[in-house]
């Protein structure tokens, strides 16, 4: 079963021209200032797409300073209408949809996703953030608080101001996305890092932004490696930077910000989810969403089930449907639309995974399906299985970020919730899902507890983390009620 309808899917373009591949700042693109470049790579392939500006500190600067510069008092940007900021945000919605194709097709290209999802659910799922935001623009409003004695007291709801925005692989265009929507409609300036392994289509989306017609220096995309987060991070003209990746680099932004300005942080990090399957659920439906909570790009998400439990009485059953269904899975060219399983994002990460389904196969876990990598080119691994799944095993408690699903076994409730919860992410969870999973909606605010990090992003709750809440009390000659 394809996870998309593939029924209106327009060919790809398996071969998008690469149009933009400089620093995007002030509205023009530039050439990184070291003499720098990097090569994105095709994960398919594992051939390089094309060289890329590296943008370092001093790049990092000239962005903040061109932020800064967008950010002033006066500025067109802080000028225009809170509507007139929605409708920009309508505006590159509309231009993201008018070369969806495009954008998928190099989305595809850059991150190896199958074209059927790209095109099927990351673009179309980003427009529709950038326009669930456009909404809000004009509706984040404060209050008017009746205060004691002869005062008028109301909030205003004011831009924090340069937002760093460091994002990673897995989700190219929707992560962008998620960052741009709330951090505009709210007033913003913006410096992006897309992640080095996929900066295409931010680079586009860039282009698109000019068109629509935001103002030079409200939108900065910078792309490069690590150290080019670290600027932002430690930039003391930054006022807030919104992260999504490894905990690791998740604690070193959060002590960033303490050493130097306490910018704001909000962190979007790892996880271990556990995806619960009682034994009167509908065995058909509860293996397939299993396995679409695991297998889901290619096992690339932070809210992946990957740690699968099921009731004991329909466990043997269960793992021997899950091993088929993971047999079934058609892994090859993204390009091809029949295909649901593309490769790994690189090198390094189909090590890590490989290493991990080694040690599951060395702790005693049982391989029922996969176990290996798949081909010779490109960096591809089998869907793979491991039933007799144990919790103290490595592959039950460390992000694998891949397509390995562990099942594990229980017998009674209250040694299942206990189990459940012993994990230094959820799910004392930012989210529950109940009879499905991996549903993500605009509405919806989407973050963790724990080590998954703080902060919500999408929803109402996602204009928090942009929005400085300024008390305004004025002295009146007489209150009335
Ligand atoms: O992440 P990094 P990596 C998890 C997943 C994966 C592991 C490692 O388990 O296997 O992390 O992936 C930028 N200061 N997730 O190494 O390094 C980097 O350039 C500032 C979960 O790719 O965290 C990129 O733009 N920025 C996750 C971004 O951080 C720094 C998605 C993410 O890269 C930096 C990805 C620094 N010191 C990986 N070092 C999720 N939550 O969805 C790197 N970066």
């Amino acid at each position: 079963k394809a996870t998309f309808s593939t029924a209106a899917l327009p060919a790809p373009n398996t071969n998008p021209e690469i149009l933009y591949t400089g620093i995007f700042i002030d509205n023009e693109w530039h050439k990184s200032s070291s003499g720098k470049t990097f090569k994105t790579l095709n994960p398919t392939t594992g051939e390089a797409i094309a060289e890329i500006q590296e943008g370092d500190k001093a790049d990092i600067d000239s962005a903040v300073k061109a932020a800064k510069q967008a950010f002033r008092l006066g500025s067109p940007w802080r000028r225009i209408d809170a509507s007139g900021r929605g409708v920009l945000l309508n505006r590159l919605a509309d231009l993201m949809e008018r070369d969806r194709v495009y954008l998928a097709s190099l989305e595809t290209l850059d991150n190896g996703k199958p074209y059927a999802a790209s095109y099927g659910f990351d673009v179309p799922a980003s427009a529709q953030v950038l326009r669930y935001y456009a909404g809000w623009a004009d509706k984040n409003h404060g209050k008017t608080i009746p205060i004691d004695g002869q005062f008028l007291s109301f909030t205003r709801h004011e831009p924090v101001g340069v937002c760093g925005q460091i994002i990673p692989w897995n989700f190219p265009i929707l992560m962008a996305a998620w960052k741009l929507g709330p951090a505009l409609a709210t007033g913003n300036v913006v410096i992006l890092k897309p992640a080095e392994q996929t900066p295409l289509t931010a680079l586009y989306i860039a282009h698109l932004a000019k068109e629509a017609g935001f103002p030079p220096g409200v939108i900065n995309i910078v792309p490069g490696y690590g150290q080019a987060g670290a600027a932002l991070v430690q930039h003391n003209e930054v006022d807030k930077v919104a992260f999504t990746g490894s905990t690791e680099v998740g604690k070193l932004i959060q002590q960033g910000a303490g050493l130097s300005n306490l910018k704001r942080v909000t962190l979007e990090l790892g996880g271990k989810s556990p995806n619960i399957i009682f034994s009167d659920s509908d065995l058909d439906y509860a293996v397939e969403q299993a396995h679409f909570g695991l297998f889901f790009n290619m096992g690339q998400c932070c809210c992946a089930g990957s740690r699968t439990f099921v009731e004991d009485n329909i466990y043997d059953e269960f793992v021997e449907r899950s091993a088929a269904r993971a047999k079934n899975r058609k892994v090859g060219n993204p390009f091809d639309t029949s295909v649901e399983h593309g490769p790994q994002i690189d090198d390094e990460q189909m090590g890590k995974i490989l290493g991990l389904i080694d040690t599951g196969k060395k702790q005693g876990a049982k391989l029922v399906a996969g176990g290996s990598r798949h081909g010779d080119k490109g960096y591809f691994v089998q869907p793979t299985v491991f039933a007799d799944v144990q919790d103290n095993m490595a592959i039950a408690s460390q992000e694998i970020f891949g397509p390995v699903q562990q099942i594990l076994r229980f017998k009674k409730l209250d040694e299942l919730i206990e189990r459940a919860n012993k994990t230094d992410y959820g799910i004392r969870a930012g989210t529950v899902w109940v009879n499905c999973y991996n549903v993500l909606a605009p509405q919806v605010p989407f973050g963790g507890f724990k080590l998954s990090g703080h902060g919500r992003e999408l929803g109402e709750y996602g204009m928090q983390a942009y929005t400085e809440v300024k008390s305004v009390i004025m002295k009146i000659p007489q209150k009335n009620s």
